[in-house]
């Protein structure tokens, strides 16, 4: 069985659709927010981020973009993402490294400013460009998604959730609907998705 280190709003919330999507069992741990972290935690997760997957056999991995593309191959008949081979396989890997490496640190560098500059008044202009930055890349994404339905290949995969997941985040996530109208379609339809409302329960990522 697999465990899963999360907490409600965090990055567990894809790697949670993803369990549920493929069916698979797992305990869930909530990790509380803390500067202060047990050393076992510490030794699964070396930043004190969530979220940790613990697989069946005992070894941990952090990095959510990692973790959603090995449940996608762990379970390859829940269709988490096109398979290698597959015509959007190639959207898939560059979607989720650009979700993860552009837009996921930007989002970090928005809620932790303070973690982000040496200079005692400089949060407020690392918020400033951690925005700047979100609204470069959600508009790069937003263009991949001009004439499509889905991220990667022509359906709903765990780029579309991962995605959702991020401008969620957005300070103004609001704009998502008038400045963002490809990344605004997903957003639409995962609002309606069964499991995804239902995790939104208890993430409240968005006002249900
Ligand atoms: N690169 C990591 C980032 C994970 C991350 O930043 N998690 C946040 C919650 S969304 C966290 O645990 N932050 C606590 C901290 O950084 O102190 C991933 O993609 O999983």
């Amino acid at each position: 069985m697999y465990k899963l280190y999360t907490r409600p709003g965090s990055g567990g919330f894809v790697v949670e659709a993803a369990l549920a999507l493929a069916n698979a069992r797992f305990d869930q741990i909530d990790v509380p927010k803390t500067d202060r972290p047990d050393q076992a935690f510490l030794d699964i997760s070396p930043l004190n981020q969530v979220p940790v997957l613990t697989l069946p056999d005992g070894r941990s991995i952090t990095e959510s973009a990692a973790i959603c593309m090995l449940l996608a191959e762990r379970h390859p008949d829940a269709g988490l993402s096109p398979a290698p081979g597959e015509p959007g396989r190639a959207d898939f890997l560059r979607w989720m490294a650009f979700m993860s490496s552009v837009l996921y640190p930007a989002v970090l560098r928005f809620y932790y400013a303070p973690r982000y500059t040496a200079d005692a008044e400089g949060a407020k202009a690392v918020k400033q460009a951690a925005v700047a930055e979100m609204d470069r890349g959600f508009a790069i994404v937003d263009a991949a998604l001009a004439g499509r339905e889905w991220l990667a290949g022509d359906r709903l995969s765990l780029a579309d959730i991962y995605l959702v997941m991020l401008v969620a985040w957005h300070p103004d996530a609001e704009k998502a609907r008038t400045a963002w109208p490809g990344i605004q379609r997903v957003w639409a339809r995962l609002r309606e998705h069964p499991v995804i409302s239902k995790l939104n329960v208890s993430h409240e990522m968005w006002p249900a």
